[in-house]
């Protein structure tokens, strides 16, 4: 907890170590009420510092009981070191030196799980960012790279496996009950990579051999009831490792390769060297537990963590200012991989979705940052939506504009020439730079100014003389710290529809021919013009095509060319785009109305659209069933200026009524043909059969309105006799939204009896009902807060049941009492002391108060000074409030 002034940490201060660690062995005594650690780092002064005295050597400590230290073979007294509540300070003698430590640490009572902590009866680590200093006293900082051996002690019969990083060396028995392994890693790391697991486990075996023909070993762990459902993410770790040597030419570099599910993790998995640490909730995945989602979710989530052994952990960060070099270019690189598995449209439209939503929000409230930070005060609170989904857009434009095969070449060289090496992101650009000779100076500023630009288009046509112009004005709203913005470079992808909806050639004035298909203009200015020629008539702009920037963009569409785009356009994802500009369009109208206290009259040409695509059963159901997906209300409220939530609820809600009767029929067929092929068709995780329950799904979803007993009793069967979760779960979710009580109720009893030994599965339930519309929604939350599945010292659970209510249940969140947020400020000021991590997290819906009316507003910044204003605060959970009340 913070007890003094929080020290805000700035990029400019940055400065090499003055010390580095050569080698770091570690030994780890398990008990069940304490941990001995024995570290001995062999260092020497970094000779990249300046020479003359011997700096004092600071390393980095908290939460350590230090039992002893030596230097170089003699123990030091209390005068010859200094100690504080984060560091231990002594005096090298020598330009070589081995300090040898021991101290007593406290996994079983950590419930922050940073560090040492036990998850059930398990011992498992989380260090990155700051976490190995929970563990011994250490140089925590990613550019101090070490080679680790480790060795763990524990009773034999509750800890038959002991794992850590790197290729397993000895191990052996002791006298009483206890048993030993150590661990060496050949490969030197930062201490945010070390990893340690101890416990009763199981493991799944497998192995893959790499293109130049070497054998690893593959081993997935989990607690001993969940080894039936390893087999999709082995499944997945073997199709990334092959993605990534054929792609990215990157092959695996152990004899071994671990990945270990643990209960209680704080985010989604861990990179660790050979030994990623994974919430269980992103490894564990069989068809009756886990939905199409939860399973392409661990298919990205293995991919993402196996693509870090070489962006991240081969090549690391120099400082955590650089840390969208590993998050941003890894994301990149999993949703590319999930592409190729897959539908890359639909990927990419999931992929935006969430952007738009999510990180436009961030980018548009007081945590705003920059893609690399200037400052801050806990770095936890940077692996955020900007410095990951943004960063990964940000190499993605790299590649648009240098081409696909520059950056291939421009990888390379990065990772050939900073192989173990920390490096910066200039590092990265640079590589990109020299093999493609285009400078990226001015694209850098995507790197360092905050806020999402806009991009206003208007176009010109001079039919005589047959030019069409299209003039781009960018702009970027002031962010915290940053009130004028210079002009980014912006790939915009574009194409030129003709009357019959093709392509047509794109000739630029001055250039000697043209070519059909999509070109990739790269706006620098803050208004600049391009005329093309040779157009006899008016065409139809197709801009931004693949969302090839991350901005907001206006060009003004009628809604009979949103149409026509919707059916024509040759890309797909604009394809979508066009839909969800319709349906924007449409739903701000009835916002509008509903507002007004008008009735609510619906512009039918959506509908009329989307009997086409429905009508059709030639088109991709996937993409079928994301252009029937309406904006979700998140977004709605995203691009509202003042979101005005229950207007936006009705709105959509009407919407969704009058689509569901206006094409009963054609929903009504297609869900019946899907839900039979189900019927008969065993799960399988595979896009076609995605993509045949989605639209069955949506389907369904939409279906129930008619409250039609057919349907009732469709959607009853659906629960009761599919053979998956994907159906299961959203048969349950349609009852729950549902005015049918007594089939809602006796539905989630069955359910959970069903599942209740199965904590992912029972995390689904919480999260249905704690997202469920319905009137009284904060009263189901806090009831269902007493569950006996419920508990707050399980983040999946907190994210389940707390965090599905604040950022899904908009209209119950954003009661006009303040009930909700007061709700949430207290989960908040409990959490703050026990996992500051994941109160922090919680924080996000409270820190966008300046979207909602002055009520709202005054009632939300209330609760976050009733906050900072309950004690004494974690760093996590004081930045966010402090910041969101400046
Ligand atoms: N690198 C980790 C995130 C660690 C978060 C620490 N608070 C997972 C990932 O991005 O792959
Ligand atoms: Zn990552």
């Amino acid at each position: 907890m913070r007890t003094d002034q929080p020290k805000v940490i700035h990029l400019k201060d940055y400065q090499a170590p003055d010390y580095l660690i050569d080698e770091t062995h570690l030994t780890f005594e398990l008990h069940e009420d304490h941990t001995l650690v024995h570290a001995q780092l062999v260092m020497r002064r970094n000779p990249d510092r300046s020479s003359g005295d011997l700096p004092p050597l600071v390393l980095d400590g908290q939460q350590l009981e230090l039992l002893s230290v030596a230097l170089d073979d003699s123990a030091l007294q209390a005068g010859d070191y200094q100690l504080d509540a984060d560091h231990l300070t002594l005096q090298p003698k020598a330009e070589r030196f081995v300090i040898d430590s021991t101290v007593r640490i406290h996994p079983e009572t950590n419930t922050a799980l940073e560090g040492l902590y036990k998850s059930g009866k398990m011992f498992c680590t989380q260090c990155e960012a700051e976490g190995f200093r929970k563990i011994t006293y250490y140089l925590d900082r990613p550019d101090v790279m070490s080679r680790f051996t480790t060795t763990v002690s524990a009773d034999k019969q509750a800890y038959p496996i002991l794992l850590s990083n790197g290729n397993p060396l000895a191990s052996g028995e002791e006298e009483d009950g206890r048993h030993w392994a150590t661990w060496e890693d050949p490969f030197k790391k930062p201490a945010y990579l070390f990893a340690l697991v101890a416990g009763d486990l199981w493991c799944v075996e497998d192995s893959f051999t790499t293109l130049s023909g070497r054998e690893v070993a593959l081993r997935i762990y989990v607690e001993p009831e969940n080894i039936d459902k390893c087999q999709h993410a082995m499944d997945s770790l073997k199709r990334s490792m092959r993605w990534d040597e054929e792609v990215y030419g990157r092959e695996y570099d152990l004899d071994i390769f671990m990945i270990v599910a643990v209960n209680d993790f704080n985010m989604g998995a861990m990179e660790n060297k050979g030994l990623n640490i994974f919430n269980s909730s992103a490894v564990l995945a069989k068809a009756e537990t886990a939905t199409d989602a939860a399973h392409q979710r661990v298919e990205a989530i293995v991919a993402h963590e196996y693509f870090h052994n070489w962006s991240g952990n081969r090549v690391t960060c120099r400082d955590w200012f650089q840390l969208s070099l590993k998050e941003g270019f890894t994301v990149l690189r999993d949703s590319q991989f999930s592409a190729d598995m897959n539908s890359p449209t639909v990927k990419r439209i999931e992929d935006v979705a969430y952007l738009r939503t999510h990180q436009f929000a961030e980018d548009a409230g007081p945590m705003a940052h920059s893609v690399r930070p200037e400052s801050f005060i806990e770095i936890s609170n940077f692996y955020t939506l900007t410095v990951y989904e943004k960063g990964a857009e940000v190499v993605r434009m790299i590649q648009t504009l240098i081409g696909a095969e520059n950056f291939r070449k421009g990888t390379d060289l990065y990772f050939e020439r900073h192989d173990g090496q920390a490096v910066t992101v200039d590092d990265f650009v640079k590589a990109m730079e020299e093999v493609s000779g285009v400078d990226l100076t001015q694209f850098k500023r995507w790197y360092s100014q905050a806020g999402t630009p806009r991009l206003q288009v208007s176009e010109a046509f001079d039919e005589g003389a047959g030019r069409y112009s299209l003039t781009f004005r960018q702009s970027c709203p002031p962010t915290p710290g940053q009130s004028e913005k210079l002009p980014f470079v912006i790939p915009v992808a574009l194409g030129l529809l003709g009357a019959d909806g093709a392509d047509l050639p794109l000739r630029l004035e001055g250039e000697a021919q043209g070519a059909a298909g999509t070109r990739v203009l790269a706006i620098t200015e803050a208004e600049q013009t391009f005329t093309f020629v040779d157009l006899p008539k008016k065409p139809l702009p197709s801009l931004l095509r693949g969302f090839s920037a991350p901005l907001k963009l206006d060009f003004p569409y009628s809604r009979d060319q949103l149409m026509f785009l919707m059916q024509h356009d040759a890309d797909g994802f604009n394809r979508w785009e066009a839909g969800q500009q319709l349906s924007v369009q449409v739903l701000s109208e009835l916002i509008g109305q509903q507002q007004r206290g008008e009735t609510l009259a619906m512009d039918d040409r959506l509908i009329h659209a989307l009997r086409t695509l429905l009508e059709d059963d030639s088109l991709d159901q996937a993409m079928v069933a994301e252009m029937l997906s309406l904006p979700s209300e998140a977004y709605l409220t995203e691009i509202s200026e003042v979101a005005d939530v229950d207007a936006i609820h009705q709105a959509r809600e009407h919407a969704r009524r009058a689509i569901a009767q206006a094409l009963f029929e054609p929903l009504w067929q297609r869900y019946q043909t899907n839900r039979e092929i189900s019927r008969r068709t065993p799960y399988v995780a595979q896009a076609e059969h995605f993509a045949r329950r989605a639209l069955q799904n949506i389907a369904l979803s939409y279906l129930m309105f008619s409250e039609r007993d057919a349907v009732v009793q469709a959607c009853l069967e659906q629960f009761e006799h599919c053979d998956n979760m994907t159906e299961r779960l959203n048969a349950l979710a349609v009852l729950v939204n549902s005015p049918f009580e007594a089939e809602r109720g006796k539905a989630l009893e069955a359910f959970a009896e069903h599942f209740k030994d199965d904590p992912l599965v029972m995390d689904q339930w919480f999260s249905v009902q704690a997202g469920s519309p319905l009137p009284g929604g904060l009263e189901r939350v806090q009831a269902l807060m007493g569950h006996p599945a419920f508990t707050l010292k399980n983040p999946n659970k907190v994210r389940a049941l707390i965090g599905a209510f604040a950022n899904q249940n908009l209209v119950n969140f954003h009661r006009a009492d303040g009930a909700g947020y007061r709700f949430l400020a207290e989960q908040i000021i409990t959490l703050n002391a026990l996992n500051p991590q994941i109160a922090s997290r919680l924080l996000a819906p409270l820190t966008r108060w300046r979207k909602y009316d002055g009520g709202r507003q005054a009632l939300m910044k209330g609760e976050l000074e009733r906050i900072l204003a309950s004690g004494e605060l974690s760093s996590d959970v004081y930045e966010v409030v402090s910041k969101s009340l400046a």
